[in-house]
């Protein structure tokens, strides 16, 4: 039985094959009524052209400006619903953000407005440099450094527009199609359509709107003439009851000359998003935000998958815009290009207020700094955590999980982090070990700690019912359960059986999850049977239900605050992995970096911890797809990101189990896993050659380390994304507009091509730009064009195209190890790439790698130049520097520093550490002397290749030296001269 999914239950009960389900179980846009209703409008207003206009105006003489101008408040009403108020907000941030907030007034219910509370890391600074000019027609502000930006609200139809030097960026409601359901009462409504039209507030309407609202029935002109779905809604078996009648959001968000929108993580489609709108459109319906348990989800399709981060950008060679809506509701996306050379979407979300980011870039740069302000950076992760994870639904006992152990290091394959999945607790009963098959918990993962690797352990969200488990007994006790609509506790089925969910919304749930994960005794139940070298997997948060609608909640079940689960649906599993990462650090007396991955996300969820894919297929299609999904929820800031190594489902041939595992070798977060009904594949059964090249492939990923850590660093600082697709690193470049197979790690300067193809032999590449690139085993010189040029390279099974662009400097620790913490003293050894021009750059960032003590100023960041000083142009000088001085007052997570020492203790403690080999690449000549600075002659050896700064091709010339016995905290410099 256990072998079974509830999916393969269900299709065993109905008959049905399981793949045909996965469609069926959600809902289309035609299902969802206000989704319906949304698309029904943009319908009319494409069918009635010029002749539309939206009803919603501004009241001029509302307007009042407050906080030294920068905040702009004024109210709104649409022609249709006369006696109903609406309130327009206006915010300036100081960094040029701009925030539309639309709500309504003293209306007969609340609409939900905490989204952003739970998304923002703080409240937002307001500019002090804002002055409004009222006119007759609209009320404008100008600001940024030059004056370049303007902000522009329209008052008849009311729209809102974002400019930058005179052109519009972003424009709100230019099409019309701006609607905010107000709250009603039911029987109101239901005289409404029984009368028909024209009816008292619409003839009020039509005399002063005359102009612009079709006639005989106005509302029906906009709204549609029957109530759909308005109060109640069936789909399948279920029925939400809607107690709060309509209340969905609709607005049209338009980029004029944009021609690329690239974001709103969470969908199995290209990066660049393809259309759902027009004439022939990609997808039929739009992309729709529901986080959501899709089972064997489709590789190609805008259905929801487990995630939402409502963030877009909008894209062009000379400008970048984002816009980040903090909508916790279902929403759903429509994207078309009818204009050329402009995106034109629309959003239409079930619940909530209007609560909208305008993001002027104009940068992709400046859209990641403007996002990561507002909702936080990538938290800087343990360092172990980037290292080989590996997993299996499941590892059945404590001794399979030694033997698992033994044999990686049997075989001299590292790894760094063994997962159990939910078969090791009693029952389903999170946190209580099943003593029959795990009968010394604390003694295994002693086991696995002592080799310095660690374990990561499931805990869902679903508790299971009964009086014998302490957690659900003491949260049913404390009241701290998601409830009915009739506020009786909500019991759902999920893995164990009859359960209940632990509603993350109540602030009384905080400090008592906080405590289950304590692993001394306290008071009440904590895990004592734990040890701080456990970590945490949050899985079926979004939340997924097996007998729930969508396999998800009820939509009218109710949270703390009374709202519904409508209201918070996106956002109900960030707060999970919110308070896990919290309960995991704040553990023990001592304080630890926690890991926490999720499947279910949000906007902001990127502090918490990693994600990854879900249950994804051993197909090469879902291998394909697996990346894009990565790099588009680094767009959406979430950096930490990998997909199920060897597909979750199936039994990958040796081929695709040796392609996915470079794959995931290439990802920030490297996980392999697979469903309880796969054959056994851990890397170590494999027969040769695929067993030798998984082995190289780990160690490739152990040696790159340093570059990943400096990565994530680099990342939790800036904001900018671990993998970045072409469009972020060369945003003028139009071709690389739609490449979403190929990335950057970073500014490392490293540049992947996954392989996804079975039989592949070779892979293009496209390079970007007038540079040389070199193969990073072989260094091969390949060179690129300045408008763009594809070049083909060798990608048999056991190569990965993996490229340093010229000009990068990259670090490496190349001594193979059994696990992370094993490398921790190893010497490094630098690759100076050299540009066409004979420069190069690069960073190396290090700390202790599981404390917070490197946002107290304990850690090591250096940075490496390489170049030809002034007027003595037969000499290269490869330079060490510090950057942490180079950057006073930086945040680290978002932790101003106030001092940076860089003989902090913890760079003395590595003072020992050295540079043991320099590797340049791209010499024109064998060198006369190579030396460090004031010091002795050094030992290298030299072979003549190709120059970087040649035209040619062909392997690069070498010069490789040898133990210059430099500290790797320290200063210095190598001479290297002809
Ligand atoms: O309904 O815990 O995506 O990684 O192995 C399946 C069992 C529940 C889904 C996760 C998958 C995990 C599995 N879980």
């Amino acid at each position: 039985m256990r072998s079974l999914n509830y999916l393969g239950i269900l299709s065993l009960l109905l008959g049905v094959p399981t793949h045909s389900l996965k469609a069926h179980d959600f809902k289309t846009c035609s299902q969802s009524g206000f989704c319906r209703r949304g698309r029904a409008l943009s319908a009319r207003a494409k069918e009635a052209g010029e002749a539309w206009s939206s009803p919603y105006s501004l009241d001029p003489s509302s307007i009042s400006i407050a906080s030294n101008q920068a905040i702009f408040i004024a109210g709104v009403k649409s022609a249709l619903y006369p006696e109903i108020n609406f309130g327009l907000e206006l915010r300036v941030h100081d960094d040029g953000v701009v925030r539309v907030r639309m709500d309504e007034v003293r209306g007969l219910r609340k609409r939900y407005d905490e989204a952003a509370s739970w998304a923002l890391i703080s409240e937002p600074t307001i500019s002090s440099d804002i002055k409004w000019t009222a006119g007759k027609k609209d009320i404008r502000a100008a600001y940024g450094p030059k004056k370049e930006n303007e902000v522009v609200v329209t008052f008849a139809p009311l729209t809102v527009a974002l400019l930058r030097n005179g052109k519009e960026q972003v424009v709100l409601n230019g099409q019309g199609l701006l609607h905010m359901e107000h709250f009603r009462t039911k029987t109101q409504e239901v005289t409404h359509t029984e009368e028909a039209a024209p009816q008292e507030g619409a003839e009020a309407v039509s005399d002063d709107a005359q102009a612009v609202i079709t006639p005989t029935n106005p509302r029906a002109w906009f709204e549609g003439d029957k109530e759909d779905d308005y109060w109640e809604e069936t789909f399948s078996s279920w029925t939400d009851s809607k107690p709060k009648g309509p209340e969905s959001l609709s607005l049209d968000i338009n980029f004029p000359n944009h021609p690329v929108v690239y974001g709103i993580p969470q969908h199995a489609t290209r990066l660049a998003l393809p259309t759902t709108t027009g004439e022939s459109p990609f997808f039929s319906d739009p992309y729709r935000l529901y986080n959501a348990d899709v089972f064997e989800y489709l590789a190609s399709s805008p259905m929801s998958i487990y995630g939402s981060i409502p963030v877009l950008h909008a894209h062009s060679a000379d400008s970048t815009v984002g816009i980040f809506h903090a909508v916790a509701s279902e929403t759903w996306i429509d994207v078309g290009h009818s204009a050329e050379k402009s995106t034109e979407t629309h959003w239409i979300s079930e619940s909530g207020i209007l609560d909208l980011f305008l993001m002027p870039g104009p940068t992709p740069e400046d859209i990641f700094k403007q996002y990561s302000r507002l909702t936080g950076t990538t938290v800087l992760p343990a360092h172990w955590s980037l290292g080989y994870h590996q997993c299996r639904w499941n590892y059945v006992s404590s001794d399979d999980v030694r033997t698992v152990q033994k044999r990686f290091d049997e075989e001299d394959m590292p790894v760094d982090v063994f997962w159990l999945d939910i078969e090791y607790s009693e029952e389903h009963k999170y946190f209580i070990w099943d003593k029959k098959n795990f009968p010394d918990p604390v003694d295994m993962i002693n086991d696995v700690a002592t080799l310095g690797r660690k374990m990561v352990v499931i805990v869902d969200p679903h508790l299971k019912r009964t009086s014998d488990y302490p957690v659900y007994q003491a949260a049913s006790e404390k009241g701290l359960l998601v409830k009915t609509k009739s506020e009786t506790e909500y019991e759902g089925w999920c893995w164990s059986g009859s359960s209940a969910w632990v509603d993350f919304f109540n602030p009384n749930v905080w400090d008592w999850w906080k405590s289950l994960f304590k692993t001394q005794q306290i008071s009440t139940w904590s895990w004592t049977e734990s040890t701080n070298a456990v970590h945490i997997w949050n899985d079926m948060n979004e939340p997924s239900v097996f007998n729930g609608p969508e396999i998800t909640m009820p939509k009218d079940n109710i949270h703390h605050g009374g709202w519904e689960h409508r209201d918070v649906h996106n956002i109900n599993g960030m707060l999970f992995s919110n308070l896990t990462s919290q309960a995991v650090a704040e553990r023990s007396e001592e304080l630890t970096r926690p890991f926490v991955l999720t499947r279910a996300f949000y906007a902001g969820s990127q502090r918490f911890g990693a994600m990854w894919t879900g249950d994804n297929l051993g197909t090469w299609e879902h291998m394909a797809v697996g990346v894009k999904i990565v790099l588009s929820v680094n767009i959406g800031g979430m950096s930490f990101s990998g997909s199920d190594v060897g597909g979750f489902f199936g039994n990958p041939e040796p081929e695709m189990l040796v392609r996915w595992y470079q794959v995931g070798a290439m990802a920030p977060f490297f996980r392999a896993h697979a469903h309880i009904d796969t054959k056994r594949r851990e890397p170590f059964l494999l027969e040769q050659p695929y067993k030798g090249m998984v082995k190289d492939i780990l160690r490739l990923r152990y040696s790159m380390l340093p570059i990943w850590y400096t990565a994530f660093r680099e990342t939790s600082v800036t904001g900018l994304p671990v993998l970045r697709p072409h469009y972020v690193m060369f945003p003028k470049d139009k071709a690389g507009f739609d490449i979403d197979d190929q990335y950057y790690i970073a500014s490392s300067g490293l540049l992947v091509k996954p392989v996804t193809e079975k039989d592949a032999t070779e892979a293009k590449v496209y390079l970007p730009e007038d540079q040389v690139y070199y193969d990073y085993f072989n260094h091969h010189a390949y060179r690129g064009a300045a408008n763009g040029k594809e070049i083909t390279v060798p990608a048999a099974l056991h190569q990965i195209p993996l490229f340093i662009r010229g000009g990068s400097i990259v670090s490496t620790r190349e001594r193979p190890r059994r696990s992370s913490t094993s490398m921790k003293a190893d010497p490094f050894t630098l690759r100076v790439a050299l540009s066409r021009t004979g420069t190069a750059r690069g960073e190396l960032y290090l700390d202790d790698g599981e404390t917070y003590a490197h946002r107290a100023g304990h850690f090591v960041w250096r940075e490496f130049v390489a170049e030809t000083p002034k007027k003595k142009s037969r000499t290269l000088r490869i330079a060490s520097r510090d950057m942490g001085v180079a950057r006073p007052g930086e945040a680290v997570d978002g932790v101003v520093l106030k001092a940076f020492n860089p003989a902090n203790a913890y760079a003395q403690s590595i003072a020992d550490v050295r540079v043991e080999k320099v590797v340049v690449v791209g010499l024109n000549s064998k060198p006369k002397t190579v030396k460090v600075e004031g010091g002795a002659d050094l030992n290298w050896e030299f072979t003549l290749g190709v120059a970087a700064a040649d035209k040619k091709e062909g392997t690069a010339s070498i010069l490789t030296i040898k133990d210059p016995r430099v500290s790797v905290v320290k200063d210095w410099a190598i001479i290297v001269e002809w």
